[in-house]
């Protein structure tokens, strides 16, 4: 059998990270994928994602500060342009609790923003319709990160590295040992480590080996809307990532038209139930249900769009009770470390959160305090479980 410093399973952006910090610190890294790259079943496809320094947690401000060091390095090493930056907006009432959180957050962190009162708003971005009372918080360092361009910076950095790729390989079987043996529809590989970065498929891998995460898989629509003046809402005319609160019940988020020319990508924050095998069944209720949200919203608030989805694409998330990701070993076995739950907001950390899974691997001091991110805080999972 090859035998490897560690194994990662799921090439996802998690993953590609893992493998990418694995192999600069040369370390014998295979990185297996199930499906043929690049593919699209998962949580990481797709040309974009919002890049922002604004959570209401300190701990994820301070992780995004070196994301943003490790994402230029990545940029500079593929001679590709990754991030563009265009400002985060996040929208809310003026009274809005989040907000203020959020802004408490920036300014005790050092981040540049600034707050805009409604009729500031109105003149700065006159393509946006306010309700009365909503103000705006802007995230100068936020933007676009061009996510299928990363996956595939990461994926040939991991090999000109010397790491392995191999797609096109589903897991069959984790034998747990001083050396884990993983064996897959191929073959059989042995590693001194195991990282399972396999977004909604982690359950799949660790039901046999004796521990289920209070994960569930949401099937997201992903949707597109035309603009009806072209530019009104372009990445070029300087229009803005926006998430907005308090105006549904979840978030909803938005990017500027680039990627797909004409059309701008506006999402809800939340989907369905769904096992990741069936992620291309038809549409249900709820989903229709969280279609017909975000049309009365483009309707309301960007009325230079045509208020029905122009294309409607899917993604998966694997979300946690409280939302905050896991990074952690195995409860039983110290050599099998998991990276799971991203809950829809994981791809932007995806450097901080490689870098830590490299840590726990190699048994080295993780650079972050992992409290929130331990699997020991879901109670369910006592040692009954394992
Ligand atoms: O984390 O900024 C984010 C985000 C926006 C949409 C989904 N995730």
């Amino acid at each position: 059998k090859d035998l490897y410093d560690a194994i990662v399973i799921g090439a996802g952006i998690q993953g590609c990270f893992t493998a990418y910090h694995l192999a600069k610190h040369r370390k014998r890294v295979l990185l297996l994928e199930q499906f043929f790259l690049p593919h699209s079943r998962g949580s990481s496809h797709g040309q974009s994602r919002i890049i922002r320094m604004a959570y209401p947690e300190d701990f994820y401000t301070q992780m995004m500060a070196e994301c943003y060091q490790i994402w230029a390095q990545l940029e500079h090493e593929a001679g590709t342009q990754l991030y563009r930056q265009t400002g985060l907006l996040l929208l809310g009432m003026k009274e809005s609790a989040e907000l203020k959180i959020i802004q408490a957050t920036l300014s005790r962190q050092g981040v540049e923003h600034q707050c805009l009162p409604s009729e500031e708003l109105k003149q700065r971005f006159p393509n946006i319709r306010l309700s009365r009372g909503e103000v705006g918080l802007l995230d100068k360092s936020g933007g676009v990160l061009y996510a299928d361009k990363a996956l595939r910076a990461l994926q040939d950095a991991i090999r000109q590295l010397g790491g392995i790729v191999h797609d096109g390989e589903k897991v069959m079987e984790i034998k747990p040992g001083l050396l884990v043996v993983v064996k897959t529809t191929s073959r059989s590989y042995q590693a001194k480590s195991l990282i399972i970065t396999a977004g909604p498929w982690t359950n799949r891998l660790l039901r046999p080996l004796g521990i289920e995460l209070p994960l569930q898989t949401l099937r997201i629509n992903v949707c597109y809307w035309r603009e009806k003046v072209p530019g009104s809402y372009g990445v070029s005319q300087a229009f803005p990532c926006f998430l907005g609160f308090s105006l549904a019940p979840y978030h909803i988020y938005g990017l500027p038209s680039g990627e797909y020319p004409g059309l701008m990508k506006v999402c809800y924050h939340h989907g369905n139930n769904a096992d990741p095998e069936e992620r291309d069944c038809p549409a249900a209720f709820s989903d229709i249900q969280d279609v017909h949200i975000l049309s009365c919203f483009v309707r309301d608030h960007l009325p230079n769009l045509e208020p029905e989805p122009a294309v409607m694409e899917h993604c998966m998330y694997t979300n946690t009770p409280d939302e905050h990701f896991i990074l952690d070993r195995h409860p039983k076995y110290d050599n099998i470390v998991i990276g799971a739950g991203f809950s829809g907001h994981g791809f932007k950390l995806s450097p901080v959160v490689g870098k830590i899974l490299y840590e726990l691997s190699m048994k080295l001091m993780p650079s972050y305090d992992l409290t929130p991110f331990r699997i020991s805080r879901f109670p369910c999972l006592g040692k009954a479980h394992i």
